[in-house]
């Protein structure tokens, strides 16, 4: 017998499918098409974890079954490369990050190709080619020319470690960077924006037409935020200055006994400006206030736990509905983008607004009956009091008519507030996307002519950040001076970078012309290439983590949906269904990490096991969205299975048409890893896999070949490798015939019932005979009992006895008590 030495058989099949071209997606195909997607990696020096080899591998599964249901498949990889993590490590090693990348590109596609995953390689694409981002700055071009890239001095977070502004998204709710963990500070900077806010509302209404797990659906609702309330106007006492406030409460109204401002309110400025023509107080307290919360963060302003702070200013408001005079003052729990950057105080039914009052020892007014107010705000509904002619009604009908005699008298009206941000996009950092921009004395910011794209990113022995918020092109004199695109006078580019987001928000569309990037006389792309794009888009499933929900998630399906305001895609959601994968643990539970010295190297998998034992492990090891510890004894017990398929397929095959029972079994389990499949169940369609080995050994007879080549190819996807050689080993074609080619197995459904079953019987609980029992009898607890009586080996043990009792498990087992 043949021994199986997967390291043997795996690189030579690798080959032949490579030399084969058999993985190459057809744009011209006829079969329809199946466009599978994974996130591109970024190619780190650390090379290939093996939550990356997880992830792939079951997306290769899934990709190779639906080549073999007749799919046209597309399953593209490529390269996220641009970036902090390349930059970070490059300043680590001293090595410059081109070179760092290029070297980790190489490794990392070693890696995969010993995996044997069934990638389209033709179509490798990279986010730092300047072919490639020539397109990526196309698209900021558009962007700008449409009024949605545009610059604005902004509170930033910054990263201290990485020495950048950051987006809303980068940074974690505990206020740190989550690339680095560093807590980030905040800074007023002139910065590029993108116009996400503008399309927050598809965004988030267009979330019903896609097939998202629930989870992050949720998570990009909560993201974007949107809330439905209203503004209502307040007027300084004894001036015609309003002031706006957002709320969500209107039907509290009554209850306000305070308007706080943002300490960022225009009006706030004002009255330090000492342009109104009112009287003063407290000016020198204001002013300080609003200095010290200058350096908190976000989250220190808004924090639960922290105790409120705030200065009056003095002033007076009139409630417009109830016509009650109540303080002005400025608190920074209030933030100054949210809504009206002014909140209408109500202490009585608001927990932040309570703590304020307290604080301040303000008024707190009782006006929604279901708590005692006087001991904690009720922020529930109920039915109003003290609110005048509204006395009586629930709060959701006094929400209604509040609103509508505030629009009624033009106190205010209706609005829709997101909580989600413009897309703060530059970063002030070598490696990224130049914007490319050019700023003139003259015509102010002027966009690079398209003909000049890409503007490259010059190459840099210095490239380490400045610290002082600029970026380390802005010295690079021969590259930031040029002429006006406009006048053609003295003119400076622009030398902040695109976030690391940038390249990863069309390149599902990039693989699908990857071939013409480097055309050199390339016009538009996307009009060139709008029959592929039409061909494949959407992607059919989508494959990624939890982590980037509303970060790359987000951003990519806010990119695609302008592109398809712009006619450049032909539908408005770049994915039609998302699925998750879980995170691999270190053997001990923890995080892999150098530090804890528990990282497992897929390498070294591969060398000892081979890919395919690898691959099935990481299928078998748990539900694919959870969370699962790596463990050795798992990737042995999946060799050992291997293993036994090796031999069987040597010692237990017949020439002639496989048993019932065992038929029946192949059946069971051709349909359960069909379907389990199909819903990303990985793991119980190779138990199931597993289950059937067990019944093959068991049966005297074997599979037939044709049986053989059927479970062969359900087992094809989890392991390619080694299905492959087996099948090659029974094939008589001439021609080489991959069993990847072959077509998805039917399951006969007559089949799927066993027609015979076997019933363990017992003597006083000791096994004394397996009887054959139709399937069709089983229920028949009478002709059980007579077929085991009738059994030579029973009868021994029955004759001359008594049965007291005869326990019968339907299906199992019969015990004679006796
Ligand atoms: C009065 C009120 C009474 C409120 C009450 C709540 C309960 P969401 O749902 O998150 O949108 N708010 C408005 N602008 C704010 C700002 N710039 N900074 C901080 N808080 C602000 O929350 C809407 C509520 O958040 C608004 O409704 C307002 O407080 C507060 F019993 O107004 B409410
Ligand atoms: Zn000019």
């Amino acid at each position: 017998m043949k021994k199986y030495f997967p390291t043997e058989i795996e690189p030579k099949w690798q080959k032949k499918w490579e030399e084969e071209k058999m993985y190459r997606a057809d744009d011209k195909s006829d079969k329809p098409k199946f466009y599978t997607l994974i996130e591109f990696p970024y190619p780190s020096g650390a090379g290939l974890h093996v939550g990356h080899t997880r992830s792939w591998s079951a997306m290769d599964a899934y990709s190779r079954k639906k080549r073999m249901e007749g799919k046209n498949v597309l399953y593209p990889m490529g390269w996220d490369a641009f970036g902090l993590p390349a930059e970070n490590y490059a300043i680590k090693m001293k090595i410059h990050p081109k070179t760092v990348v290029a070297e980790n590109i190489l490794n990392f596609k070693r890696q995969i190709k010993s995996l044997g995953m069934s990638f389209d390689w033709s179509r490798e694409i990279d986010t730092t080619d300047p072919h490639y981002y020539k397109w990526t700055q196309w698209i900021f071009l558009k962007f700008f020319e449409k009024g949605l890239a545009y610059q604005a001095d902004v509170p930033v977070n910054w990263c201290p470690f990485c020495k950048t502004n950051l987006a809303d998204e980068e940074v974690l709710a505990d206020g740190t960077h989550e690339r680095c963990g560093t807590l980030t500070e905040k800074r007023m900077q002139k910065q590029w924006l993108l116009a996400i806010t503008k399309y927050a509302d598809r965004l988030l209404e267009d979330l019903r037409k896609v097939d998202y797990p629930n989870k992050i659906r949720v998570q990009q609702e909560n993201w974007i935020g949107k809330s439905q309330g209203i503004e209502i106007n307040f007027k300084l006492k004894e001036s015609d200055i309003e002031v706006a406030v957002f709320t969500t409460r209107p039907d509290t109204i009554y209850g306000t006994t305070g308007l706080v401002l943002a300490p960022e309110h225009p009006l706030v400025l004002q009255i330090l400006s000492e342009k109104l023509k009112i009287k003063y107080e407290n000016l020198k307290e204001i002013r300080e206030y609003v200095e010290r919360s200058k350096k908190k963060s976000e989250i220190e302003r808004t924090s639960l736990d922290k105790a409120k702070t705030g200065v009056s200013t003095g002033l007076f408001v009139i409630n417009p509905v109830s016509n009650d005079e109540i303080p002005l003052w400025v608190g920074d729990y209030v933030l100054g983008w949210y809504g009206k950057g002014a909140v209408m105080l109500v202490p009585g039914h608001d927990k932040r607004d309570y703590e304020f009052a307290k604080k301040f020892d303000l008024e707190i007014r009782e006006v929604i009956k279901g708590g005692d107010v006087k001991k904690q705000p009720y922020e529930g509904d109920g039915v109003l009091i003290n609110s005048g002619e509204f006395n009586g009604q629930s709060s959701k009908e006094a929400a209604k008519n509040i609103t509508k005699y505030i629009e009624e008298h033009h106190f205010g009206k209706t609005m829709v507030q997101y909580k989600i941000r413009d897309w703060v996009f530059s970063r002030q950092h070598y490696w990224g996307e130049p914007i490319p921009m050019i700023h003139c004395e003259k015509c102010g910011t002027q966009p690079v002519l398209e003909k000049d794209l890409p503007v490259e990113l010059p190459y840099l022995e210095k490239y380490e950040p400045s610290g002082t918020g600029e970026s380390p092109l802005s010295v690079v004199s021969q590259w930031v001076n040029v002429k006006c695109p406009k006048c053609q006078g003295k003119a400076k580019r622009e030398t902040d970078t695109m976030p690391n987001w940038a390249g990863s928000n069309w390149y599902y569309l990039a693989y699908l012309f990857a071939s013409k990037l480097k055309n050199p006389n390339q016009e538009n792309i996307f009009e060139e290439n709008q029959d592929v794009i039409k061909h494949w888009m959407p992607v059919d499933v989508y494959q990624g983590g939890f982590e980037h929900t509303t970060l790359h998630l987000l951003y990519s399906r806010f990119v695609y949906k302008f592109l398809y305001d712009q006619k450049i895609v032909p539908n408005p959601e770049p994915y039609a269904k998302r699925r998750v994968h879980g995170i691999v643990l270190g053997p001990d539970g923890r995080k892999m990490s150098k530090s804890f010295g528990n990282v497992i190297n897929p390498d070294d998998i591969v060398k000892v096991y081979g890919a395919d034992t690898l691959r099935i492990y990481e299928m078998f090891m748990g539900p694919f969205d959870q969370t699962i510890a790596w463990n050795d004894n798992g990737v042995e017990g999946c060799f050992r299975f291997l293993k036994r398929i090796w031999q069987l397929s040597q010692s237990n095959v017949s020439e002639t048409a496989t048993s019932r029972t065992l038929s029946a079994s192949l059946n069971q389990t051709i349909k359960k890893v069909g379907q389990d499949l199909e819903d990303f169940k990985f793991n119980t369609a190779v138990a199931a896999m597993m289950q059937f080995i067990n019944d093959w050994q068991g049966d005297e007879k074997g599979l037939s070949k044709a049986d053989l080549i059927r479970f062969l190819a359900i087992l094809a996807p989890f392991a390619p490798h080694i299905s492959e050689e087996i099948y090659q080993s029974f094939s008589k074609n001439s021609e080489f015939h991959s069993i990847h080619m072959e077509e998805w197995p039917e399951f006969d459904s007559r089949l799927l019932v066993k027609d015979e079953v076997v019933i363990v019987v017992q003597v006083n609980g000791k096994v004394r005979e397996n009887l054959l029992i139709p399937s069709s009898e089983l229920k028949n607890q009478s002709y059980v009992e007579e077929k085991a009586r009738k059994s030579d080996k029973v009868k021994a043990y029955l004759d001359a006895r008594q049965v007291r009792k005869v326990v019968y498990i339907e299906g199992k087992i019969i015990n004679f008590v006796i």
